[in-house]
């Protein structure tokens, strides 16, 4: 366990040597400690009140002192070099992975719940590697795009940055979140739900640009996109999809993409399935056919009662979910709540959303708290006053192609049970007479 050094590794002496700092300051004013494994350190070390907050600290957080009065001591130091920085050591949200992980073909759940506004923090958003996260060194790494093209062209990360880039907000949604939801209630919160769904700033080339630069066959229909992972996924991409909105990203939240998700460049398919959205893109092969590939076969297509699968449904349909109040929270005493969460469709842009606080028989408006824009989550939120007795939360929302998020009774009508993706229905949370919330199907 570090025990002595400072966020950027600093010793105490060197600290205290830093310009502007007044080296009379006791030692412990600027000095962070990183949280570790043995929490008797920290418990004898730095105080009751900041070994409770190191209990829920998340492994790697620095922590520090806090003190009676802020006014009365100098604040601490900056990072020694300028430094990257991180969240309050107060902020202990964190994603958490499947109940049945395996090392490296396994997902994370971004913490919806605890969401301020409607982008997700690159460090939350949520993670789904089929053969583990590689390790790619930009400079080695190039996009080829090739096959029915008059120019074949090898892109370097520095070609591919040099040419013109868009900056837009878009969700990503596996498309098997919510897919315990078929057969029952097992997931107990919106984590565990709805937690497969991530909002970022996306920063990149459209695909249309890079389609001038080799000059497509006239026939050119699909496009294979392949990942530079050990999965090595691939996916075929109808053209006029790519051509419409689809962006090869390099940028993330105004910096690089994270290596979870597709560092140094993916595919960014606004409202498709995330499978669609190839990470760690290294080829492009244009076709006039699609490939065929295990993952749209096999895997990512929906079966139907009567035996046949439907292939390519690639566009996420409407949905949203409450997030306050969720699954295993409590609400402390009736009163007034704000109800919030969030609505999203890959179609374009959200509508509008209603809440039902008795389980679907009357409905009422929500308020949209951010502007939609094309498939891009929003947020919503609806003043509810509980008068302490029982209730089922439930939020609906359709988008301006008229497409409409159905209730769970309807979806299982039209879909059967027997399928694994595209689950979008109608989500509701119980509300006991204690104020104890839960996940139930009505
Ligand atoms: N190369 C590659 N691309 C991939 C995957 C993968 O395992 N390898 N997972 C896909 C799946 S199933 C989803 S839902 C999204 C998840 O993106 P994220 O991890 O950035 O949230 O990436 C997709 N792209
Ligand atoms: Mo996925």
């Amino acid at each position: 366990m570090q025990t002595n050094a400072g966020p950027s590794g600093a010793t105490a002496d060197e600290c205290d040597c830093r310009d502007g700092m007044r080296p009379d300051l006791p030692r412990r004013a600027f000095l962070g400690r990183t949280v570790g494994a043995g929490a008797g350190f920290l418990a004898a070390s730095v105080g009751v009140a900041a070994a409770q907050e190191a209990a829920k600290a998340p492994p790697g957080a620095v922590l520090y002192d806090v003190p009676a009065d802020p006014t009365k001591e100098m604040g601490r130091a900056l990072l020694e070099d300028g430094g990257y920085g991180t969240r309050s050591q107060f902020e202990t949200e964190v994603r958490i992975k499947e109940d049945n992980p395996t090392d490296t073909t396994s997902w994370t759940f971004t913490p919806l719940a605890a969401m301020l506004g409607n982008l997700t923090p690159s460090g939350l958003h949520f993670e789904r590697h089929h053969g583990g996260i590689p390790t790619i060194d930009p400079t080695h790494h190039n996009l080829f795009v090739h096959g029915m093209v008059a120019e074949a062209k090898k892109f370097s990360m520095a070609d591919l940055k040099a040419l013109p880039s868009v900056t837009r907000k878009h969700f990503i949604e596996c498309s098997g979140n919510t897919l315990t939801e078929w057969k029952g209630v097992t997931a107990k919160n919106v984590q565990r739900t709805h937690g497969l769904l991530s909002t970022s700033e996306w920063t990149g080339v459209l695909f249309s640009t890079l389609a001038r630069a080799v000059n497509l066959d006239p026939q050119a229909d699909w496009v294979l996109a392949e990942g530079a992972d050990a999965a090595v996924m691939t996916r075929s991409i109808p053209m006029d999809k790519l051509m419409r909105d689809g962006m090869i990203v390099y940028g993330q939240n105004g910096e690089a993409l994270r290596p979870e998700q597709g560092y140094p460049l993916r595919l960014l398919l606004p409202g498709y399935e995330g499978n669609t959205h190839i990470k760690w893109l290294r080829r492009l092969q244009v076709s006039d056919k699609p490939f065929m590939t295990r993952e749209e076969t096999s895997k990512y297509s929906d079966l139907y009662s009567d035996g046949r699968a439907k292939l390519f449904t690639l566009e996420m349909d409407p949905k949203s979910v409450i997030t306050f109040p969720s699954g295993e929270m409590k609400l402390p005493k009736p009163g007034h709540y704000e109800i919030t969460g969030f609505a999203w469709t890959g179609r374009g842009r959200v509508q509008a959303v209603d809440i039902s606080t008795d389980g679907g028989k009357t409905w009422a408006p929500a308020r949209l708290d951010t502007q939609p824009e094309p498939q891009c989550t929003v947020r919503f939120s609806f003043p509810w006053h509980w008068d302490g007795s029982e209730a089922v939360l439930q939020s609906r929302c359709w988008d301006e192609t008229g497409a409409r998020q159905l209730t769970r009774g309807d979806l299982i009508e039209m879909r059967g049970v027997n399928s694994v993706y595209h689950y979008n229905a109608i989500q509701s949370w119980a509300v006991d007479a204690a104020g104890e919330v839960t996940n139930v199907q009505v």
